[in-house]
């Protein structure tokens, strides 16, 4: 079986196609390079440096003697993907090539506009190209938890029953995301489950937690095939930039109270849904929409699990709370389903003091590298005068 996948140079692309590899798939990454470069826009780097995407393959080759093919090349370039997808016939297509850090959406004007067009008009490309080249690949797409908002409700996976009037349907989960990079995942959900209802393309669409982790089975196998961890205010995610503060010696920046919850997920669990999602696929016509997480916490709970573990180890820190630079509900109810990769199998990874202290160990091997001047937040979601307190 033949499985492209997109942003195969990333923090979850990379790492998903070794894992894939090694299931004796054969695979391709697609990928522009463009996470690259807002790193330099940005000035932030990974913790460990990586090589060129052509030297890792050429690595992950020599280790396992498995071949993954590359194209390099922009989804937003409707002439490339058009000819990749002619070119390769894939099975199935994993799409992580997204922007995909929330406050570089929200810096201002060119950053939202790049990251809607890029997101929105890639994947839709993408569409077109599957309806030309392979209208029966299964596309599986990373979308995220967060296009729901925080609803007053438990959060369907996707689509909730709705009685109105005396009569009943089954209907799309309402959207109130927090982000301009969350809502153009709502955006490319609209167009998925459009391009599934009229064209009768089979579409997944994982609405993925917070991730966490730093390295899987794969990326151990050799020090030049490890993936881009990320612990600054751009692209590193909350768990993942309280580790690296702990070892640094800075406090852990918990935005406002930290009372606001979010669903997470392991790395090596992301591995495993998507090869869930690959081995059970969508039909034609169909659009599966997944809860991609396996448990939920506060932004507290989870600074002071890793305030504890550091304790045990003997490596002290502390919380301070920054105001959030983010619009979002602190005090919110918070009750996502997430039953059916459950249903197909998946066996959760818990965070456990295990984890969280293979992950301090990890990050302090490259303890001299974390340039602490990239941590404190530096974009807000709005200016001072026009902040609003969300209600409820
Ligand atoms: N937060 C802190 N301190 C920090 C960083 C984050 O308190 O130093 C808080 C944020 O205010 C937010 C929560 O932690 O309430 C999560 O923030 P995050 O930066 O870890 O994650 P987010 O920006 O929401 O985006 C990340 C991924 C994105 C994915 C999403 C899943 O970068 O690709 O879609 O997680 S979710 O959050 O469920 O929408």
């Amino acid at each position: 079986m033949k499985i492209l996948v997109l942003g195969g140079d990333g923090y979850l692309g990379w790492p998903t196609s070794l894992f894939l590899s090694v299931k004796g798939y054969e695979i391709y990454i697609i990928d522009d390079f463009s996470k690259r470069k807002i790193e330099l826009e940005e000035g932030v780097i990974p913790l460990e440096s990586l090589l060129p995407l052509q030297e890792r393959i050429k690595v992950w080759e020599k280790s396992t003697g498995r071949a993954i093919g590359i194209h390099v090349g922009s989804l937003t370039n409707h002439r490339f993907i058009y000819a990749a997808l002619e070119e390769i016939q894939p099975d199935v297509i994993v799409h992580f090539a997204e922007q995909p850090s929330a406050p570089y959406s929200m810096k201002g004007r060119s950053q939202a506009v790049y990251t809607q067009s890029n997101n929105v008009i890639g994947t839709l490309n993408l569409l077109f190209a599957m309806r030309s080249y392979c209208p029966n690949a299964h596309l599986v797409k990373l979308g995220t938890l967060g296009e729901y908002g925080t609803p007053n409700i438990d959060i369907e996976e996707g689509y909730i029953k709705i009685q109105h009037k005396g009569r009943e349907d089954l209907l799309p989960f309402p959207k109130q995301p927090f982000s301009f990079y969350h809502l153009s995942k709502v955006h490319d959900s609209n167009n998925i489950m459009f391009a599934c209802r009229v064209w009768g393309l089979r579409a997944t669409d994982l609405n993925q937690g917070v991730v966490y982790g730093i390295d899987t089975a794969e990326t151990r196998m050799d020090p030049d095939l490890k993936t881009s961890f990320h612990y600054d205010s751009i692209f590193g995610t909350a768990l993942n930039r309280f580790v690296a503060q702990l070892v640094c010696g800075v406090p852990l920046t918990v935005y406002g109270s930290g009372r606001q919850e979010r669903g997470i997920i392991n790395l090596i669990d992301t591995m495993q849904c998507i090869q869930l999602a690959i081995e059970n696929p969508a039909s034609r016509g169909e659009c599966r929409i997944f809860n991609q997480f396996t448990e939920s916490h506060s932004i507290l709970g989870l600074a002071k699990k890793v305030l504890s573990v550091g304790k045990n180890m003997g490596i002290n820190g502390t919380v301070e709370h920054i105001r959030n630079p983010r619009v979002e509900q602190e005090d919110h109810y918070y009750n996502p389903v997430h039953t059916k990769l459950v249903e197909l199998g998946l066996e959760p990874h818990f965070l456990s003091e295990k984890i969280i202290e293979g992950m301090i160990n990890r990050v302090t091997n490259s303890r001299e590298a974390i340039n602490t001047e990239t941590i404190r937040p530096k974009i807000a979601w709005t200016m001072e005068k026009n902040r609003l307190t969300i209600a409820r």
